[in-house]
């Protein structure tokens, strides 16, 4: 299996040759998942997990107290201090003129302030289009301009008991992010991805929720599993939440935990 270094270099999005790159230089798999209502204590956590990360997770429609310069805003400050992408779980689902808009407009304008959104492949090849339309990706990609453009992932498979996307659904998805491998980048999953027909040489970033070290499920339909199986089973990023920040923990000793764990898992896994 190749580093990421040297993923880095061959990559077709240019977002994800960046993130490729700063895993390897900050030693770290982990991405940080911060479900917090609250725009301080989002702020405050992020700030206090930055150095151990390489992307934060958001749902940014449960901060109960949203505002564009004191939430998004700061949230980039504070990407550009710890040197992490950010990542807007927002699961665009809709028809590709209406998530075009969901993308860009409304309170979040999302576009303009996450490097990574995903979305559901239900809707087909549109919800791509519509996407990479709204982002207009490529204005990024000036030399003059220190950014490195947006970028997709799609919704394979799901860590929740009972989800429907596998089987044929799974690889109907997988077939709409070959639709543009150059703005979708990867898969939210939880396997591997397999080759295509053409056995044509494919690099997906796979990024992969329901890890925990401690637990084996929520109560609601959470399922989880440590950061080595998933490694192991082909991911290349854990995405960590209530294992950080859950009630009782210490959320800088336990990013220290999970990032060692995914590091080393990582290792393991290129070196045999
Ligand atoms: P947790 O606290 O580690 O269970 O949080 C997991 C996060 O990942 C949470 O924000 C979910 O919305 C998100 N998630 C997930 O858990 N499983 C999935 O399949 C997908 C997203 Br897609």
């Amino acid at each position: 299996m190749s580093t990421y270094e040297q993923r880095a270099k061959t990559h077709q999005s240019p977002l994800a040759s960046r993130l490729l790159s700063l895993m390897a230089a900050k030693r770290t798999n982990l991405c940080a998942s911060v479900d917090l209502t609250s725009t301080a204590e989002l702020l405050a956590l992020v700030d206090t997990i930055g150095p151990y990360i390489c992307v934060v997770k958001t749902h940014i429609d449960i901060v109960s107290d949203f505002t564009y310069e004191g939430t998004a805003v700061a949230l980039q400050k504070l990407a550009r201090k710890h040197g992490f992408l950010i990542f807007e779980d927002r699961k665009f689902a809709d028809i590709g003129n209406t998530v075009k808009h969901q993308y860009v407009d409304g309170i979040y304008r999302i576009a303009e302030w996450a490097d990574i959104t995903n979305a559901h492949g239900v809707t087909g090849t549109g919800v791509v289009r519509g996407l990479k339309e709204a982002s207009k990706w490529d204005q990024y990609l000036e030399p003059k301009n220190e950014d490195f453009g947006r970028g997709l992932l799609m919704l394979a498979e799901l860590s929740s008991a009972g989800s429907l996307a596998k089987g044929e659904y799974t690889a109907g998805t997988i077939d709409i992010a070959r639709s543009d491998p150059s703005f979708v980048f990867g898969f939210i999953a939880q396997n591997a991805i397999p080759p295509p027909p053409s056995g044509e040489k494919e690099d997906w970033i796979i990024m992969t929720p329901g890890v925990g070290l401690d637990d084996k499920g929520d109560g609601l339909g959470q399922q989880y599993r440590t950061a080595d199986e998933v490694i192991q089973t082909g991911t290349d990023i854990i995405i960590v939440g209530r294992g950080i920040y859950g009630k009782g923990r210490d959320p800088v000793a336990e990013a220290k935990r999970y990032r060692e764990a995914g590091w080393i898992a990582y290792e393991k896994k290129v070196s045999g």
